[in-house]
C-alpha cells in the first residue's frame, strides 16, 4: 500500500517507530522523574476504569524515575512526592488537589483518573512543582464530557481519502479494510489525549457507511480492543452509528423510531453492544443530515428519533449524542427565503425539554460549518431544558488543511468565553456545563471536537498543528486558561529545554496565526468562499449558485447576507438581547461579522474608518506579509528543531506562501472587479 498523503514512504515503512512523540518525550519528565515518589491508591474494588488508571499511574512513575535517577519509595521513606488516593469531600474522580509544603509535592485524588491527571500537572510543572512553597490548589475539569470525534473510516473513501476532512494521513485505528492488530499507537494517541485533559473518543466518522455500521455487529470486537487501549488513560469509547443500522444489519425494512421491531433491534443492539465493552460512552449519530438516514423520512422528529435511542441505551448509562447540524443541502440558490443560518434553531428549539436526560444535542460552534470566523450559533443558548453540547473542529477542513500554521487557541477561547446574554452572562462553555441561566444546572452537554490526528509521523500533518490538539484539551479542562500560556504548555511539553529563540519564533509564528489565516481569505465573516468540496484555496463565487446554502450574493453594489429581522432572513432574531439587536444594526455589529449579518455597499466604512473594499485590500496584502515574515522568522529558527520537524515546516512553509499569495490575488481581484475601485495605496491587484 503506497504511504498515505501527508505521511513520508519512509515514516510509512518504519512504522511507529518513527513517530515523533509529540508532547511528551522522555525529557519532559525529568523533573519529576529524579525526585522520590511514593503512589499510595488504596486497595478496593475499582472500576475496570479506575483500576486500569490506577496501573497506568503506577507505571508512568516508574518509567520517569528510572529513566531520571529517581526513585519509587514507600510513604515511610521520605519521599520528595506523594501521590495519593483518599477520600474528597466533592467525589468527583477527575479532580485532584496540588500542595506543597514542608518540602513535599502532594497530589490527593478521591479516585485513580484524578491522580493521572494530577501526575500531568505535576510534569507540565517541571521544577515548580518542587520548588518553594504551593497553596492548596484545587484543579477540577469544567464539564465532564470532554470529547474527541474521529471522522475515521474503516473503508478508504476514492475522493475523501480514509479519515474525512482529516490531512493527516490514514487512520491510526484502521487498516487494511479492519481495526489494526498493532494499536500501539493509538495507546501513545490515549497518553497524549489524558495529558491534554481529553476523557471521550468517538472513533468512526458520523458519516456511516456500511463496513462501518457493523461495528454493532460482527466487528465489535473489533471496536472493544480499541476501547480496551483508551481504557487505561481513563478515556471512554463512543460509536458512531447509522439510523439505517436495523435495515442495514438487522434486515428489517424500516427505521421508524415507532416501529416495535426496530425499537428491539435497538434495545438488543445496546446489549450486545455494552456486553462487549461495558463502559462504552454510548453514540454519536448524525441524522436527517448531507444525505444521511434519519427519522425525517417517517415523518417523526429529531426528539422521536434520539429518544427512542436513548430508551435503547439508558439501561446502560449510555449517552446519545445527537448531531444539530440539520440543514437543507438541496437547497434552492434561488430562494431568498431560506436561510442555512436559521437551520439548528428552527429543527431543535421547538423540541426544548422533550428530549431525553441521556441525550446531548451536539450543536456546532457556529450556525453554518467552522469558518474562520462566522457568529456563534443561537441555538446553543435557546434549550434550557435541553443538554446541550458544543461541537468545535480541531482538524482545519475550512483553515489551511493543516498546510498552514494556523493555532487556534484564541479562537477557541473568544468562542467559548462568548457571553450570550451580554458581558458577565453565562458563556458558551458555561452553557455546555450546564448553566443556561434558565436551566437547573443539571443539563450537561460538554463539549466536542472533531479531531486532527492521523497515521503521519508528526501525528497532524503540519507539525504544529498538535498544538491545537493540545490546546483543545486543555481548553475543555479550563475554557478561561490563557490561551497564548497554553501554547507555552505544549512548547514546554514538546521541546524541553528549547532555548529562547526557539520560542520567541514559536509565539511570532502561531501566537497571531488565526487572525492571519482571517486576513487572507474570507473576509469580515462573509464565510466560504473556499473551493468546493476540498475547502482549500480560493473560489469566492464557488459556492454560490450551489444547493449548499452558503452565499454572499455579491454584486456590483455590494456583498453580504441580509439577516436581519428588518429587511432580510430574520436570522437575527434567533438571538436574545443584547446580541439581537447588536448584529441588526450595521452601525453597532462588529466589523468582523459585517458581512455575516448585513448586505452593505463596498464603500461602507467600517468602525476602523476604513471603506470594506480597502479593508479587503489592506488585510490580503497584510495577511501575505504576516506568513512571509513567519516564514522567515522559521528560517532562523529551524535549527533548533530535530531536522525531519524542521523540514516537515519548511515545506509547509513553502505551501503556505504559496496558497496564502492565491487567496490574496484572487479576492482582491474578485473585488475589485465587482467594485470597480481600486487600492488607495495602488498596489498590484491583477485586473
Ligand atoms: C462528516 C461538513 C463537512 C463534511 C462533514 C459535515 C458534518 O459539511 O464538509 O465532511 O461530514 O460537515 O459535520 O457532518
Amino acid at each position: 500500500m503506497s504511504a498515505p498523503a501527508g505521511t513520508t514512504p519512509a515514516a510509512a515503512a518504519a512504522g511507529d517507530l518513527a513517530v515523533h512523540p509529540a508532547w511528551l518525550p522522555d525529557a519532559a519528565f525529568a523533573a519529576l522523574g529524579a525526585r522520590r515518589v511514593t503512589v499510595e491508591i488504596p486497595a478496593r474494588e475499582w472500576p475496570a476504569m479506575s483500576a486500569q488508571v490506577a496501573q497506568t499511574v503506577r507505571a508512568e512513575v516508574a518509567a520517569a524515575t528510572a529513566a531520571h535517577g529517581g526513585a519509587v519509595v514507600g510513604a515511610h521513606e521520605d519521599p520528595d512526592v506523594v501521590l495519593a488516593v483518599v477520600p474528597h469531600s466533592d467525589n468527583d474522580p477527575e479532580s485532584f488537589v496540588f500542595v506543597r509544603d514542608a518540602g513535599s509535592t502532594r497530589i490527593t485524588a478521591a479516585d485513580p483518573r484524578g491522580l493521572l491527571y494530577g501526575l500531568f500537572h505535576l510534569v507540565r510543572l517541571g521544577e515548580a512543582a518542587f520548588e518553594g512553597e504551593h497553596e492548596v490548589e484545587r484543579h477540577a475539569p469544567h464539564t465532564p464530557l470532554r470529547m474527541l470525534n474521529h471522522w475515521d473510516n474503516i473503508a478508504v473513501h476514492p475522493v475523501m481519502g480514509q479519515v474525512e476532512r482529516g490531512d493527516s494521513g490514514g487512520s491510526i485505528f484502521y487498516a487494511d479494510g479492519k481495526v489494526r492488530a498493532d494499536l500501539t499507537r493509538v495507546g501513545r494517541y490515549a497518553r497524549l489525549l489524558a495529558a491534554a485533559g481529553v476523557n471521550r473518543v468517538s472513533i468512526n466518522n458520523v458519516n456511516v457507511g456500511h463496513l462501518e455500521t457493523r461495528l454493532l455487529g460482527d466487528l465489535l470486537p473489533e471496536a472493544a480492543r480499541i476501547a480496551d487501549v483508551f481504557r487505561p488513560y481513563g478515556i471512554t469509547t463512543h460509536l458512531s452509528v447509522s439510523w439505517a443500522a436495523p435495515v442495514r444489519l438487522g434486515g428489517l425494512t424500516t427505521s421508524d423510531p415507532a416501529d416495535a421491531d426496530v425499537r428491539r433491534w435497538w434495545a438488543e443492539a445496546a446489549d450486545r453492544v455494552w456486553a462487549a465493552i461495558p463502559d462504552l460512552g454510548g453514540f454519536v449519530i448524525k441524522a436527517d443530515s448531507e444525505g444521511q438516514p434519519g427519522p425525517f423520512a417517517y415523518g417523526r422528529s429529531h426528539a422521536d428519533g434520539a429518544n427512542m435511542l436513548a430508551a435503547a441505551v439508558a439501561p446502560h448509562g449510555g449517552l446519545i449524542h445527537w448531531r444539530a447540524f440539520v440543514y437543507d443541502h438541496e437547497q434552492d440558490w434561488r430562494d431568498r427565503s431560506t436561510d442555512r443560518a436559521k437551520a439548528a434553531y428552527q429543527h431543535f428549539v421547538p423540541h426544548d425539554g422533550t428530549f431525553a436526560d441521556n441525550v446531548v444535542v451536539q450543536v456546532k460552534h457556529g450556525p453554518l460549518d467552522f469558518q474562520v470566523r462566522e457568529a456563534v450559533s443561537p441555538a446553543i443558548a435557546a434549550m434550557p431544558r435541553t443538554r446541550v453540547g458544543v461541537e468545535f473542529q480541531v482538524t482545519t477542513e475550512y483553515l489551511g488543511h493543516q498546510k498552514h500554521a494556523v493555532y487556534l487557541g484564541r479562537m477557541w477561547s473568544e468562542l467559548l468565553g462568548f457571553a450570550y446574554w451580554g458581558p458577565g452572562s453565562p458563556t458558551m462553555a458555561d452553557v455546555a456545563a450546564g448553566g443556561h441561566p434558565d436551566g437547573d444546572g443539571t443539563r450537561i452537554g460538554g463539549l466536542a471536537a472533531v479531531s486532527n490526528v492521523g497515521d503521519d509521523e508528526f501525528w497532524t500533518g503540519h507539525p504544529f498543528a498538535q498544538a491545537n490538539l493540545y490546546a483543545w484539551g486543555r481548553l475543555t479542562w479550563n475554557p478561561g486558561a490563557d490561551p497564548i500560556a497554553v501554547l507555552d504548555e505544549w512548547i514546554d511539553l514538546t521541546f524541553p529545554g528549547l532555548g529562547d529563540q526557539g520560542r520567541e519564533v514559536l509565539h511570532r509564528i502561531l501566537d497571531e496565526s488565526w487572525e492571519t489565516y482571517e486576513r487572507y481569505t474570507a473576509p469580515l465573516g462573509v464565510c466560504f468562499m473556499v473551493s468546493p468540496h476540498s475547502h482549500y484555496g480560493p473560489s469566492p463565487d464557488g459556492y454560490e449558485y450551489t444547493p449548499w446554502g452558503t452565499y454572499h450574493f455579491a454584486d456590483r453594489d455590494g456583498i453580504g447576507v441580509d439577516r436581519t429581522r428588518a429587511t432580510g432572513s430574520g436570522f437575527t432574531a434567533q438571538y436574545p438581547a443584547p446580541w439581537r439587536d447588536v448584529y441588526e444594526s450595521p452601525q453597532t455589529c462588529p466589523d468582523e461579522l459585517l458581512l455575516f449579518f448585513h448586505h452593505v455597499p463596498y464603500t461602507h466604512v467600517l468602525h476602523s474608518g476604513t471603506s470594506v473594499v480597502q479593508h479587503v485590500y489592506d488585510t490580503h496584502f497584510d495577511g501575505v506579509e504576516r506568513v512571509l515574515a513567519a516564514r522567515d522568522a522559521w528560517a532562523e529558527a529551524a535549527g533548533h528543531f530535530p531536522a525531519a520537524l524542521a523540514d516537515r515546516v519548511t515545506e509547509r512553509f513553502a505551501e503556505q506562501v504559496r496558497s496564502a499569495t492565491d487567496w490574496r490575488d484572487v479576492v482582491n481581484t474578485y473585488f475589485f472587479r465587482h467594485s470597480g475601485i481600486g487600492d488607495e495605496r495602488g498596489r498590484a491587484i491583477y485586473r
